[in-house]
């Protein structure tokens, strides 16, 4: 039976989800084929069947895996003869470091940057629910934070500086060849390029190429996949 991930969309179907995209690339490291299922914030009917009101949820022969760190381990566990997303224990404790700083500082140092960009581009029946779960989570506006975003970018370009370091060291953030802790900060980085036209990534640094190569694994997966429908190279779901 076919493998299904539950993702949230913009209005243009692009796909987004700085967690989903974690899942879509270890589906990928893992030469697995799923199915896409769009959701609106919204959509809460749609995904009551988990238990919870989040995305990503995997479905994986009747199981229902919720939380992109679970669907990895999930993945790992279930389908060890394919290539391993994290290359042993202590790297798997090490990606799940990764997780938790990349959800605790990278992410919320970007989304204050990337809030209003996100409203214009969520479908309009989500809007007042982004509006008001945002506005509630960043304690104003999201005019007011967009137009104080220049405050932000300090914060932002200090996120960046532990991997900008190891990136200049090595080609992948898992060191010779990319693997779980790869793909977690590459979802924020599809999450920005998804969501917003922000420069993240300088084009001299060790970051952008490393994010190019990001960007060619897979059959240059996180380059042609998910993209607005308008753009959609070939198959626009998956
Ligand atoms: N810890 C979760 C976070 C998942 C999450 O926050 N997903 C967002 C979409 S990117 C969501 O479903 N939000 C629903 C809402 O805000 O109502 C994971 O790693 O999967």
């Amino acid at each position: 039976m076919a493998i299904t991930l539950y993702e949230i969309v913009c209005a243009d179907d692009a796909r987004f989800s700085p967690y989903a995209w974690r899942s879509r690339l270890a589906l990928a490291h893992k030469g697995l084929e799923a199915e896409f299922v769009p959701c609106r914030f919204t959509d809460k009917a749609k995904i009551a069947f988990s238990g919870q009101d989040k995305t990503p949820i995997l479905i994986d022969d009747g199981q229902v895996v919720c939380d992109s760190w679970s669907i990895a381990c999930y993945l790992e566990e279930h389908y060890p003869h394919r290539p391993s997303l994290f290359g042993g224990s202590a790297a798997r404790q090490l990606a799940r470091f990764i997780n938790h700083r990349t959800d605790t500082q990278l992410n919320p140092a970007l989304f204050r940057l990337l809030a209003y960009d996100i409203y214009l581009r969520v479908d309009p029946v989500d809007r007042e629910y982004f509006r008001r779960t945002r506005e509630a989570r960043l304690g104003r506006p999201l005019e007011q934070v967009h137009a104080e975003r220049d405050r932000y970018l300090p914060a932002l370009a200090s996120a960046l500086v532990p991997l900008q370091m190891a990136l200049g060291e090595q080609p992948f953030l898992s060191g010779r060849a990319p693997a779980y802790a790869d793909y977690i900060v590459m979802g924020t980085i599809q999450w920005t390029a998804r969501a917003s036209e922000l420069p993240v990534v300088a084009e001299n640094a060790p970051l952008y190429a490393w994010r190019e190569r990001m960007l060619d694994l897979h059959g240059g997966y996180a380059r042609t996949r998910g993209l607005p429908q308008s753009q959609g190279l070939e198959i626009p779901a998956g």
